[in-house]
């Protein structure tokens, strides 16, 4: 920590902070090393308040330009752009760059995917056949009597066009319910390839071009969409295709799952062939007896952030914490190598690890970090970089300088709900479909479904808001499905259990109980929202719910978010038809024309719309709310009274 920090800085409690008991522990431990986090550079970082409302613009050397949350119609920028119209744009940047992000990660798991098709990466193969084979008719592609090489060579064409098509509707479009499609086409919101969705928007964006917030709005759906349905769906589906289809499986989470006796390595980031790799390495022989030489037990790879949650639901690899546990992972002083590639990795990690002598690496070209040693993963040659760093880890063990602590909490939860098994574990394999589903709901023993994702962010308690709210929401009966960092918080809760079902209202817990799930069922990582969107368009064709992903008596949000991706996730579930509540602050003035339209106008045009409240308690409250004007919309509602989580099932909770 410099000095300048040391003198202004305010003292944080850990328990303050987070509801993670491993990480308060190692907060504690951090604040006796002399080490800073996030935790305290948040709480030494006064969040500027014109900023959080979105009211300045710095789009040109005219300003930068303020205006005021509280009389926003007051004053304009230089140029004369209103409120709306700043708030419009910044809103819609944080939709580009949230997309662009999920996009490049998707082109880049199809530039794989062709090496791997073309012979030209050999150390990568089509590990799941049967899917390749469903998502190329999906998309009307014909798989009879073509070989497996013809069949994903016409994937590969097709799906380029998500990124690359110039005219025309991306290729996902052909999985969209009709009458959402058919919404879309009203608006003019049917995406493009995110290329070029992506650069309209950053031109239009641009300082005197598009100064009309609804003609924005559209734009930034537009673009948020060929996320969601485009690159994001792409990352997903190809990942499958290539690694495996997650299905359910038993896994250990939390900061216990390091080893003392081990040769700890991390993955961070979020690209899945990084982590396939170093699979492999540490499954080697040759590494192994080099770790045994070296004193330690054996490797121990272990996952974080979104790469974890990846690997978590494909291979059960442990977990050992979300996004704001990533530098008091390495306060424990037993990690040995960590190794990141893409997105979410905080630049404050190579300070927190030099403190531990961890070595820390780099593996991408596009995220090189200032004092991490970058080690470029070449996927014609993936074990050279993941065998290199595994090498670099054991030296580190070697020469463990550091007292090792680590938390002795491991929660083990069951994980792994592709929609594709959803879809089995529901109706059969011989007659998979997610029509029991859609009757559970029906019947109201289902009282609708919700999903919970997204990150976590230290200007609110890691996970309390998540875990506050899915006890609330199980309770109720409502089902929860969850991606990204969020199924960790709830990992570590214990809700990811089968036993958890006691948690749940009486109709969800007999279904859980009868199909042996847990109420909380985690998919993947926040690429794999897309595998949200595929349940809710299933659930739209299985019949009874509605014509369209709008009509469904679902709802999202995000409880602590803090990425422009989760924002895009955002205006893409909206813009799919979902009620979406975002916690933390929303960048957005009220009572403004924009906030109105987010909030209110998006949905009378066919679409979801926003929603926005820091309180776990209250964000129940609006989506059963919603949840219940659904059921009433479809006629199947029943006088149902909202439950509140009591002591009692607190306590049940804690024992379970
Ligand atoms: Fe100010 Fe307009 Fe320039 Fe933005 S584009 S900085 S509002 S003058
Ligand atoms: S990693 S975007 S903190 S979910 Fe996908 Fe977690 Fe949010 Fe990053």
């Amino acid at each position: 920590m410099d000095k300048n920090s040391k003198e202004k800085s305010k003292e944080i409690n850990p328990k303050d902070v987070t509801i993670c008991e491993a990480t308060a522990q190692m907060l504690v431990k951090a604040k006796r090393d002399g080490v800073e986090t996030a935790f305290d550079r948040a709480a030494n970082m006064k969040a500027c308040p014109i900023g959080a409302d979105s009211a300045c613009c710095k789009h040109c050397s005219m300003g930068p330009c303020r205006l005021s949350a509280k009389d926003p119609y007051g004053k304009v920028g230089v140029c004369g752009a209103d409120i709306d119209t700043i708030m419009a744009r910044n809103f819609a940047r944080m939709v580009a760059s949230g997309a662009a992000a999920h996009t490049d990660h998707g082109m880049a798991m199809l530039d794989l995917f062709r090496e791997v098709v073309n012979g030209n990466i050999k150390e990568y193969s089509i590990k799941n056949p049967v899917k390749l084979n469903a998502v190329a008719t999906s998309i009307g592609i014909e798989v009879e009597g073509k070989e497996e090489k013809e069949i994903a060579m016409e994937l590969y064409k097709e799906l380029e066009k998500t990124y690359t098509q110039i005219e025309g509707e991306i290729p996902f479009a052909k999985r969209v319910p009709e009458k959402t499609l058919e919404t879309w086409r009203k608006q003019g919101i049917v995406p493009r390839g995110a290329m070029r969705e992506i650069m309209e928007m950053m031109h239009r964006t641009h300082m005197g071009v598009d100064q009309q917030y609804e003609n924005i709005t559209k734009q930034f759906s537009r673009t948020a969409l060929a996320d969601g349905w485009g690159g994001s769906m792409v990352a997903t589906e190809i990942s499958d295709i290539l690694f495996g289809t997650p299905s359910p499986v038993a896994v250990e989470v939390n900061m216990g799952v390091l080893k003392e006796d081990k040769v700890n390595i991390i993955v961070h980031g979020h690209e899945p062939n990084l982590f396939e790799s170093m699979l492999v390495s540490v499954n080697s022989p040759t590494l192994i007896q080099a770790a045994k030489d070296a004193g330690a037990e054996g490797l121990n790879l272990v996952g974080m952030c979104c790469s974890g949650a990846e690997m978590l639901v494909r291979h059960g690899v442990p977990h050992a914490g979300n996004f704001m546990s990533t530098e008091a992972v390495l306060v424990t002083g037993a990690v040995d190598g960590l190794c990141v590639d893409v997105q979410c990795i905080k630049q404050g990690l190579s300070k927190v690890a030099q403190c531990y002598d961890t070595p820390m690496f780099t593996t991408n070209p596009r995220c090189h970090i200032e004092g991490a040693q970058h080690i470029e993963f070449n996927e014609h040659d993936p074990l050279g970089c993941t065998d290199e760093i595994v090498i670099k880890a054991i030296t580190r063990f070697k020469n463990r300088k550091h007292k090792v602590e680590i938390p002795n909490i491991v929660n083990t939860g069951v994980h792994g709900f592709s929609y594709e098994y959803i879809n089995y574990m529901l109706g059969g394999s011989f007659r998979g479909s997610y029509t029991p589903l859609n009757e559970n709901i029906i019947n109201g023993r289902i009282r609708g479904v919700a999903g919970v994702v997204g990150c976590t962010n230290p200007r609110v308690k890691q996970d309390w808001a998540h875990v506050e709210l899915v006890k609330e929401l199980i309770k109720n009966d409502v089902l929860v499905l969850q991606t990204g960092c969020s199924q960790i918080a709830l990992a570590k809760a214990g809700l990811t259990t089968p036993e958890a079902a006691c948690m749940a209202g009486p109709g969800l817990q007999e279904v859980c109980e009868t199909v042996g799930m847990p109420p909380v069922l985690g998919m993947g990582s926040c690429v794999d929202n897309s595998r949200i969107l595929l349940a809710a368009s299933e659930m739209v064709k299985a019949g009874g719910l509605g014509d369209s992903i709008a009509d469904l008596p679902v709802a999202g949000v995000a409880p602590e978010w803090m990425s422009e991706k989760a924002i895009a996730i955002g205006q893409y579930f909206v813009a799919s038809g979902v009620y979406t509540i975002f916690g933390v602050t929303f960048p957005i003035v009220e009572g403004t024309k924009f906030h109105q339209l987010l909030f209110e106008g998006l949905e009378e045009q066919g679409m979801g719309k926003w929603g926005y409240t820091p309180d776990p308690y209250e964000m129940a409250k609006m989506m059963i709310a919603h949840i219940d004007k659904k059921r009433q919309q479809l006629g199947i509602d029943k006088a149902r009274e909202r439950v509140l989580v009591d002591m009692a099932d607190r306590r049940e909770l804690e024992v379970a």
